[in-house]
């Protein structure tokens, strides 16, 4: 948690109205949506004026999230997004900790500013951009940061039903439901509470995960059916090339979670999925792991990535066949 000092200048900060932005990264997911919307809905009730701005498009699955659609994607609206940032007073940066997550041309902009902000997020090594800097691996989401950042502030009666309703998607989704190794007895206490301010869990369930479409499971089976097993590694992989894609007319996060599947292989303690992208000309990639096989190192060193110990992406300018080859021959070699 911030410190004391800090708090007590934040408190004084936010008593009256300021012109706030809310910044997540690039791709937004479950939590960074969420944590980014949860921030909103409670301040806006002190009225301040803010404005959340994506690096890019969210996808269409946190859709209906409260508020999610006056969200700002930089990428497309820089001209309207630039001079927001530039009047802020205050800018939260959530669910990153590092300027280059947002994407290279936000990036620049984010770096040219003057603007003080504050760093809520749960990652590793956290570059020090940040006047407030609460930052902490020992969450199993920025969502419930913010939760316990809002109670920090004393402002535990702003948690309404939309406040709550964005925090819940965000542990939910970072928590893989409740089943990751950092969810504890603070989070169920934090989740017990978000119910009792109005969450419809199921509801919220169904929107998550139950509004696949034909075109997104036909892209899971084929996945599946190039899941590859290296036993001698405890590895296994997923590659999916630009074609696989295009034959089940790939939308934005319909690859989403497929990585998890090749963890679920008995003996399995490291995987990958490798997705081709033509446009961008690189091969996207995102790693899993269970127990201490360091994926956030692996990405790092290896992938121009990074993330938490178990979950970690990154990316190769290779081609698809030559970025699996190499994740191969990192593996071949950390187990000589
Ligand atoms: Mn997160």
């Amino acid at each position: 948690m911030l410190s004391i000092p800090e708090i007590n200048e934040l408190k004084l900060f936010l008593e009256s109205p300021k012109n706030i932005s809310i910044v997540c990264h690039r791709n937004p997911d479950g939590d960074a949506m969420g944590s980014s919307l949860a921030v909103q809905h409670a301040l806006e009730q002190l009225g301040h004026t803010i404005t959340c701005i994506t690096p890019n498009e969210h996808p269409n699955f946190l859709a209906w999230l409260p508020k999610a659609d006056a969200a700002i994607a930089f990428e497309r609206e820089s001209e309207k997004a630039i001079p927001i940032l530039e009047n802020s007073d205050l800018i939260f940066t959530l669910d990153f900790n590092a300027l280059h997550r947002t994407g290279e041309i936000m990036q620049k902009t984010l770096e040219q500013l003057t603007v003080p902000m504050i760093m809520i997020d749960h990652h590793q090594l956290p570059d020090p951009y940040a006047k407030y800097t609460f930052s902490d691996v020992n969450y199993g989401s920025t969502c419930e940061m913010v939760y316990d950042f809002i109670n920090a502030l004393g402002y535990n009666h702003l948690i309404n039903k939309d406040v709550a309703t964005c925090i819940y998607t965000g542990i939910l989704t970072d928590t893989g439901g409740f089943r990751f190794p950092k969810t504890t007895p603070e989070t169920h206490r934090c989740v017990a509470e978000l119910i009792e301010r109005g969450v419809n869990n199921s509801e919220i369930y169904n929107l998550l995960y139950d509004n696949s479409s034909y075109n997104r499971l036909q892209l899971l089976g084929r996945a599946l059916q190039n899941l590859k097993i290296l036993p001698e590694y405890n590895a296994s992989y997923i590659a999916l090339s630009q074609e696989d894609l295009d034959t089940f007319h790939y939308e934005k996060g319909d690859t989403e979670g497929i990585v998890n599947y090749g963890l679920t292989i008995k003996g399995v303690h490291v995987t990958a999925i490798f997705i081709e992208n033509k446009e961008e000309g690189i091969v996207k990639i995102s790693f899993r792991s269970q127990g201490d096989f360091d994926v956030n190192q692996f990405a790092r060193t290896h992938f121009n990535g990074g993330g938490h110990i178990n979950a970690a992406g990154g990316k190769s300018f290779s081609s698809l066949q030559e970025t699996i080859n190499q994740f191969i021959a990192i593996l071949a070699q950390e187990n000589n």
